[in-house]
């Protein structure tokens, strides 16, 4: 069992008011709190280390290009990957997503072509694929927010160029079966990539085993900075593309008449990069690793299960996707009372939660709502938190009764 009290105390905002009361901060899939480790790591390196990467030979510079490749060798090791050279770093998910889009996918694409997803995707793993000349389709979803698999398998066809899921989503929770998905896609042919922003903070991930040949995430949705984030791909597609940015960091040599690129996963990390962030990273994957992805994932399913059941039995309360399996994240409504009511009125109590379409429009569509309150967990989070959670929303209950 984990340790939560301790844990809580690494994460120096745990200990703020909001409004006079305690904060209960239950909005960690928009972003987590970060421990102090990570605040620390940032620190240092600028009062001690700061300097640019891959460039100079003397003290400082080597010190910074040995803590920024260190952070890529531990978060090769984090998601299992086999060689470090299979991990670039990118501002988020997003970029990854984008970057994969445009230089992996786009060159290989014929006319006609499609590119399949899911109906539960964030806007970032929709949006990049319409920017291609490539006809998007969708895999439907059922009324739990499940994934309907044998129709997502009935739409790979010769036509399929690539496959873009999600590993958990973030306006539903849903964990969808991402190694069925892949053997599915790869039956045919078809390269995969998974949407990890949601999963990473939540689960042990290991991209070797689900088989995927891309896997992205962000780092502050686990514990570390804004600003960077991972993409995971396997080498011989990482060695077959082209650049996606392009500039200083990335070449070998350039002249006016011949510019020869950097080798991977360099010749993607254009200009300098966010070193801060990087290090920062690299903190948070040792503090989560610390803290033990099994235990994370034991406590979270505690929390979810806990306030799976509290909350059903607030009155009007209805919970949007009640999928098999879940993580992170529950979304509800309250009967005529708007989202966005709910959100305010937790606010004057001390309480966090988001409220809106969570960037995942097409997911609200398809459950017939224009928007949902959610209220999503981290490791630092208690049963507490959730009664607290549960009294202001029937406290929002009276208000509108009243
Ligand atoms: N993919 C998923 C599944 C996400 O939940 C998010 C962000 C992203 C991609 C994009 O991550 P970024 O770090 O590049 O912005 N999701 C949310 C959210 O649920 N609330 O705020 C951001």
């Amino acid at each position: 069992m984990t340790d939560v009290g301790r844990l809580r105390a690494d994460f120096p905002i745990l200990r703020t008011e909001v409004r006079g009361k305690p904060l209960v901060y239950l909005d960690n899939a928009a972003t987590t709190q970060k421990p102090k480790i990570v605040i620390d790591a940032i620190g240092r390196y600028y009062e001690e280390q700061n300097s640019n990467v891959h460039r100079g030979v003397h003290h400082l510079s080597e010190l910074a290009t040995k803590l920024y490749e260190d952070a890529r060798v531990r978060t090769a090791r984090f998601l299992n990957a086999a060689d470090p050279r299979e991990i670039v770093f990118v501002r988020g998910a997003t970029e990854a997503i984008n970057l994969v889009a445009q230089s992996f996918v786009r060159p290989r694409l014929r006319s006609e072509d499609e590119v399949l997803v899911t109906h539960m995707e964030h806007h970032s793993n929709i949006v990049p694929w319409q920017l291609l000349p490539a006809v998007l389709r969708v895999a439907p979803i059922d009324d739990a927010g499940d994934l309907v698999l044998e129709k997502f398998e009935e739409m790979i066809s010769e036509r399929t160029r690539f496959v873009a899921v999600t590993h958990v989503s973030n306006a539903l929770g849903t964990v969808n079966p991402v190694k069925r998905i892949v053997e599915m896609a790869h039956a045919r042919g078809v390269p995969v990539l998974v949407d990890g922003a949601q999963a990473v903070p939540h689960m042990p991930v290991d991209v070797r085993d689900l088989g995927c040949d891309f896997y992205v995430f962000s780092g502050h949705k686990i514990y570390g900075p804004t600003g960077v984030g991972a993409l995971y791909a396997r080498l011989p597609l990482l060695e077959s593309m082209p650049p996606y940015q392009s500039g200083g960091d990335m070449i070998l040599s350039v002249s006016f008449e011949k510019t020869i690129f950097n080798h991977v996963p360099h010749r993607f990390e254009a200009g300098t990069p966010n070193i801060e962030g990087v290090i920062g990273l690299g903190a948070a994957i040792d503090y989560v690793r610390g803290a033990g992805l099994d235990a994370i994932a034991a406590h979270e399913r505690d929390l979810m299960d806990y306030a799976t059941g509290v909350l059903s039995r607030v009155k009007s309360l209805r919970i949007v996707g009640t999928a098999r399996e879940k993580a992170g994240a529950i979304s509800f409504v309250l009967d005529g009372v708007h989202p966005h009511d709910v959100g305010t009125i937790l606010d004057r109590e001390g309480i966090a939660i988001r409220t809106g379409h969570h960037c995942a429009q097409p997911v609200m569509e398809r459950f017939g709502l224009a928007a949902t309150a959610r209220a999503s967990f981290a490791l630092y989070n208690t049963r507490e938190e959730i009664d607290a959670l549960a009294a202001g929303l029937r406290r929002v209950v009276e208000v509108f009764r009243a």
